[in-house]
């Protein structure tokens, strides 16, 4: 019990479960022996609209792409509930591809709290934001900007005023940071995917083409940004 390998074996865990086969040792937290790991919610897909099959066949193309450069490192797609059908989708896509459970899996779970609701360490999270790189809008944009504090923001300003979709851009987090001292998180890298919902400017129509495109973008952007902070 105890071990990362434990914490892999089932492919979708659960938050709320709790069992002492998840939980690192708080003295663990941010230690050298702990795994690089990248928590990531599903890009796009709840307030920009992207249709969920294509997403899950491309997170799971990306993933199989990237986990050979990641060495040790682990890739983890998050979201809030346990009947949420972009982990189902990609739980079942990544089996089949036979691609390894202990590298790349699906966890439920508030991305703000991986590590002391869920007692898994993830030194990096990644953010589905809004081209403005700004705090609220609603989603995971503003549980990450409101759990980081106005750390996030002025690290954010530092790096970067805006993005484009399909890019993702890295931004170390200052220890004094909650997300940083209470989570172990170092690093936040915010990702801006394709906006398919017809009821906001910027979307693309429905077109699918373009929106896939820049959605294999986003996600190359971010597993990349990912292998420049674990490398
Ligand atoms: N922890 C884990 N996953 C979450 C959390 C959380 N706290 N909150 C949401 N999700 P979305 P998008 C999941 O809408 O579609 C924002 O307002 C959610 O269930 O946050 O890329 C930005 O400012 C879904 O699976 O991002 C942009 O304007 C995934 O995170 C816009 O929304 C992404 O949902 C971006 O829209």
């Amino acid at each position: 019990p105890g071990s990362s390998s434990n914490e892999a074996a089932n492919t979708t865990h659960n938050a709320n479960e709790k069992t002492e086969n998840f939980r690192i040792s708080p003295a663990k937290l941010g230690s050298a022996d702990v795994v690089p790991t990248l928590a990531f919610p599903s890009i796009s897909t709840a307030d920009f609209q992207f249709d969920l099959e294509k997403a899950s066949d491309i997170i799971v193309e990306k993933a199989e792409e990237f986990l050979p450069k990641l060495g040790t490192a682990r890739l983890v797609l998050v979201d809030l509930s346990q009947g949420s059908k972009i982990l189902s989708l990609v739980k079942a896509k990544a089996a089949q591809k036979n691609i390894d459970s202990a590298k790349f899996f699906t966890f439920v779970g508030d991305i703000t709290k991986l590590h002391s609701e869920g007692g898994l360490h993830c030194n990096v999270i990644a953010n589905a934001t809004n081209w403005r790189l700004k705090p609220g809008g609603g989603g995971v944009n503003a549980a990450i900007f409101k759990a980081a504090g106005p750390d996030l923001e002025t690290a954010t300003r530092v790096r970067a005023n805006t993005l484009v979709p399909g890019k993702a851009v890295v931004v170390p987090l200052p220890s004094t940071c909650p997300l940083h001292n209470a989570e172990g998180v170092t690093h936040v890298i915010h990702v801006l995917g394709p906006n398919m919902n017809p009821n906001r400017p910027d979307n693309l129509n429905n077109d699918y083409t373009k929106g896939c495109k820049t959605l294999r973008e986003a996600y190359t952007s971010l597993f990349e940004g990912f292998l420049s902070v674990v490398q």
